[in-house]
């Protein structure tokens, strides 16, 4: 997710890192490349200009050039202020009141407003919850039919009304329906248009008027860039929103929507869709986005999904072992095992602190593949290494390379990944989510989040790997221009 922002913000943080001592030059020269970073993601002008505001007046003062380790504390002061650009540290709650609960979803043609329904659908199943959607788009009879398909897909009900040509009162009439089968939750799927126009403004205003949702969400297509923050503003203004789905932010989004239309419109983003499949929505947690854009990582955002995709059995087994201060290699490819369904691995690696490398290495293959390949791995040690993974010296790695039939490069990779994992489970281990969060922040004052600590790329790395060979000649390119910077910085 938004691989070239991520790249350009960690460089630009790296070239603080070099230096012996931070001036207000070289900081400035730093945050330069901080702000060339988001304009390249496409956030709006406005939105750069406001954020390095905050962040160089914060950054530039006395007490971080005085401190310890200003580095790290430039880091934090980037990762708060992206938090307060992406909505402030609030927990992505969409309170449910007792009986029938109504979501409107609204959007352009093609967001992802019909397939959104399914996602919500899924996610509210989960939490016990007994869903209906209805069909309240009249403007194409496809629509009507991809809903049904979804429907019989999840098992939840569609109400459609064949025939009737106004969609308030299909609404309506699904409505009653709801009620009579104690529906708790209603999800109205409603028409768009390829571009803003009045008649459809004027259809939303009139389903928002006479059945009164309790909730109306924007479904707006990330990839979409500024175009979709333009159209959040128009909608806002035309119904009240009281949130934001953003769909599409898997593959090559740039980030700049998702950045920016926060501030320019004030409706907080409450989930995000990263795939095509109805369980790639996730409910949208600032502070664990900023911690994926900054490499840091997504710890509580990746215990949910550990949570949603391990058994319940197979969780406590780990909590116990995890509680008693073991986590071995064997039980790193339990999990890894138990994650080994289509999108979940690579969804879990972009959540790791400092696993972008990890993450692009397996983006070349299949990422079921990529996890088999680390259980083949694993599956070469003997079992002292797997206890005892320090012991694993170089010439051991040879031989579990060879026997996996993998390169050295990949084992340090796996050795990486779980030396990151094992002190952040043994921490997690039986903790609410209280002492989660503090677990995580004192993992983050120790360092062990240093995602400078993390950049260095291997020697004589070809960058083979990588799925595209313009990936890897952007960063040649990128870091090629941070060796003349520096270079010229250093008189
Ligand atoms: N990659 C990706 N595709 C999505 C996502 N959400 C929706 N889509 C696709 O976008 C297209 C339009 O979606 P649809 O739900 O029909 O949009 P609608 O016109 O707003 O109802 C479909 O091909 C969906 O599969 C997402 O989060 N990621
Ligand atoms: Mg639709």
């Amino acid at each position: 997710m938004f691989e070239s922002l991520q790249n350009g913000l960690k460089s630009a943080l790296k070239t603080l890192q070099g230096k012996a001592r931070l001036t207000e030059s070289n900081m400035r020269e730093g945050l330069k490349l901080v702000e060339q970073s988001l304009l390249e993601a496409d956030v709006g002008l406005d939105v750069v200009r406001d954020f390095m505001g905050r962040v160089t007046e914060k950054a530039v003062g006395e007490k971080v050039l005085l401190a310890l380790d200003p580095t790290q504390q430039v880091v934090g002061i980037v990762r708060d202020e992206l938090i307060t650009l992406l909505g402030g540290p609030a927990e992505p709650t969409i309170k449910l009141k007792a009986g029938l609960n109504i979501f409107m979803l609204c959007g352009l043609q093609g967001s992802g407003k019909t397939t959104t329904c399914g996602k919500l659908s899924t996610l509210l199943m989960k939490s016990k919850q007994s869903v209906m959607l209805c069909a309240a788009d009249l403007q194409r009879p496809a629509a009507i039919e991809q809903l049904h398909i979804i429907g019989k897909q999840l098992g939840v009900p569609v109400f459609s009304k064949p025939g009737e040509q106004d969609p308030v009162k299909v609404c309506q009439e699904a409505v009653e329906e709801a009620k009579k089968k104690d529906v708790t939750v209603l999800i109205l799927d409603t028409a768009g248009r390829l571009a803003i126009d009045e008649e459809l403004m004027a259809q939303l205003k009139r389903i928002d008027n006479r059945v009164e949702p309790d909730q109306v969400f924007l479904v707006v297509d990330g990839m979409t860039g500024q175009d979709a923050v333009r159209s959040a503003g128009a909608f806002n203004d035309a119904l009240e929103l009281d949130g934001l789905i953003m769909t599409k932010l898997d593959g090559d989004t740039r980030g700049g929507a998702l950045l920016s239309v926060r501030q320019v419109t004030g409706v907080p983003i409450k989930f995000i869709g990263t795939g095509e499949h109805l369980d790639a929505l996730e409910p949208f947690r600032p502070e664990g986005m900023a911690g994926r854009i900054l490499g840091l990582g997504d710890v509580l955002g990746l215990v949910d999904v550990v949570r949603s995709a391990v058994d319940e059995q197979q969780a406590k087994e780990l909590e116990a072992k995890l509680a008693a201060g073991d986590f071995t290699l064997d039980d790193f490819k339990k999990q890894l095992k138990s994650v080994l369904q289509p999108g979940l691995m690579m969804k879990m690696l972009g959540m790791l602190p400092g696993m972008g490398d990890l993450t692009k290495m397996m983006s070349g293959m299949d990422a079921e593949g990529g996890a088999r390949r680390l259980v083949g791995i694993i599956d070469s040690m003997t079992p002292q290494e797997r206890r005892i993974p320090k012991i694993i010296d170089m010439q051991r790695r040879q031989r579990i390379a060879r026997g996996a039939g993998v390169q050295p490069q990949e084992v340090n990779e796996l050795l990486k990944q779980y030396n990151t994992m094992a002190p952040i489970m043994k921490m997690m281990a039986g903790q609410g989510a209280g002492g989660r969060m503090a677990a995580i922040q004192q993992l983050q004052r120790s360092g062990a989040f240093n995602p400078g600590a993390q950049l260095s790329r291997p020697k004589g790395d070809t960058g083979k790997r990588l799925s595209s060979e313009e990936k890897a000649d952007l960063r040649k390119k990128r870091e090629k221009e941070l060796r003349k910077k520096r270079r010229g910085g250093r008189d």
